[in-house]
């Protein structure tokens, strides 16, 4: 198939899952082009099968805000037709999916049928979605999409809860690459960041307020009240000057490290001990399954898709948002030495139930069924 992606490139999880889906769909034969404004963060583009189409949007004085979506829809109208492609699979319904829904009537006037792949990841839904400023248009391109997919049974309900859907949604959680995210050997890194043999907490996101991250803090203060430890942060986004100021005030300047935004997240987790999620909303937890994949336990808080992957008590533990007393008890619960190996083997254990190759044929099992609606839709 030729498959037209259009994603945010940038470090969030929903650009991470459409980049690394894309590349595992060029590598079984599908020829893959992404349409957005920067070439995603984890796209290469070696593989013969990868393509990159750069988005140009046009400033004008008059605008004070440059019409993002019509410059996509555009591009995506371009593409489909100078490369032919079959199918478009937008990820993010904001505003991917009314611009794709925008390109394919530009195109059904032209001949051209394009069936249209939604994917729903999360505030899309949970929290910008539902805002009544975006809320109908939201609603009509779901509606309007030829598939459409959720990353968990969780967001796949709220997106029933929030939104008048007469569309099917199919639940096709994230995935793992076991070859990339895999427990290295890294001594001289722990070495370096726990000379005294200290346990390591980490917590990676974009640093939205959406995380919690004083929840993490106030949940590593409270273990290292009880044991030598240290945390690293890993991430960057609007939140960073408060929790640097937040560490500052409750004196943990010497134990907590901020390592900016990383490539190579898979070495961070390969020295961890135990990974932090205390999100407010959580439609899956990309970065979690990350850290299980290289044996690292999760504390994390029971939101949304969270309790589909983190399993009480096995692979670590969930409380309610914002209870850092259960977490970071939990927390000492899972790095008692007498526990942890038996939490991070279970963690891997998990983590292999979400291989990249046990998924990636959901969606094109979904391709399929939206190319079949263009066959019935040509034949009338
Ligand atoms: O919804 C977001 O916060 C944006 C999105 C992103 O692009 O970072 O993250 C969501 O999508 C990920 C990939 O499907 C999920 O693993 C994350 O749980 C989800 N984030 C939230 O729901 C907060």
């Amino acid at each position: 198939m030729k498959i037209g992606v259009v994603c945010y490139p940038t470090y969030g999880g929903s650009g991470v899952v459409a980049t690394e889906l894309g590349k595992a769909l060029a590598k079984v034969g599908h020829q893959i082009h992404f349409i957005t404004y920067e070439q995603p963060a984890r796209l290469d583009l070696l593989d013969g099968n990868l393509f990159y189409h750069k988005v140009n949007i046009r400033n004008y004085p008059l605008f004070d805000y440059a019409p993002y979506e019509l410059a996509l829809a555009s591009k995506m109208v371009n593409v489909v037709k100078t490369e032919n492609l079959d199918l478009l699979h937008v990820h993010y319904a904001i505003p991917h999916a009314s611009a794709a829904y925008m390109a394919k009537q530009i195109l059904r006037t032209q001949g051209i049928y394009i069936p249209v792949v939604t994917t729903l990841h999360g505030t899309d839904i949970t929290l910008v979605g539902k805002d009544e400023s975006f809320a109908p248009v939201v609603t009509f391109s779901i509606n309007q999409s030829d598939g459409v997919t959720t990353v968990s049974d969780s967001l796949r309900k709220d997106t029933y809860a929030h939104f008048d859907i007469t569309n099917d949604i199919v639940v096709i959680p994230n995935f793992i690459d076991l070859e990339r995210f895999k427990k290295q050997k890294k001594d001289h890194f722990k070495k370096a960041i726990c000379p005294n043999d200290e346990k390591l907490l980490v917590h990676t996101s974009n640093f939205r307020k959406v995380k919690r991250i004083d929840d993490v803090v106030k949940i590593f203060c409270k273990v290292r009240r009880e044991i030598p430890a240290k945390l690293l942060l890993v991430g960057d986004g609007p939140e960073r000057t408060y929790i640097e100021e937040l560490c500052q005030e409750l004196k943990l300047t010497e134990d907590v490290r901020f390592l900016g935004k990383l490539e190579a997240i898979e070495e961070v987790l390969s020295v961890a001990d135990l990974f932090l999620m205390p999100s407010e909303t959580e439609s899956f937890g990309l970065a979690a399954l990350e850290a299980m994949a290289c044996e690292v336990p999760v504390i994390s808080s029971n939101t949304g898709g969270l309790p589909e992957l983190n399993v009480q008590g096995v692979t670590g533990f969930l409380s309610n948002v914002g209870d850092v007393e259960s977490m970071a008890s939990n927390a000492l619960i899972v790095l008692d030495p007498k526990n942890l190996p038996t939490f991070k083997a279970n963690a891997l254990l998990r983590a292999k139930e979400f291989e990249l190759s046990h998924i990636r044929p959901l969606y094109e099992k979904v391709y399929e069924k939206a190319l079949m609606k263009k066959e019935s839709m040509l034949i009338k």
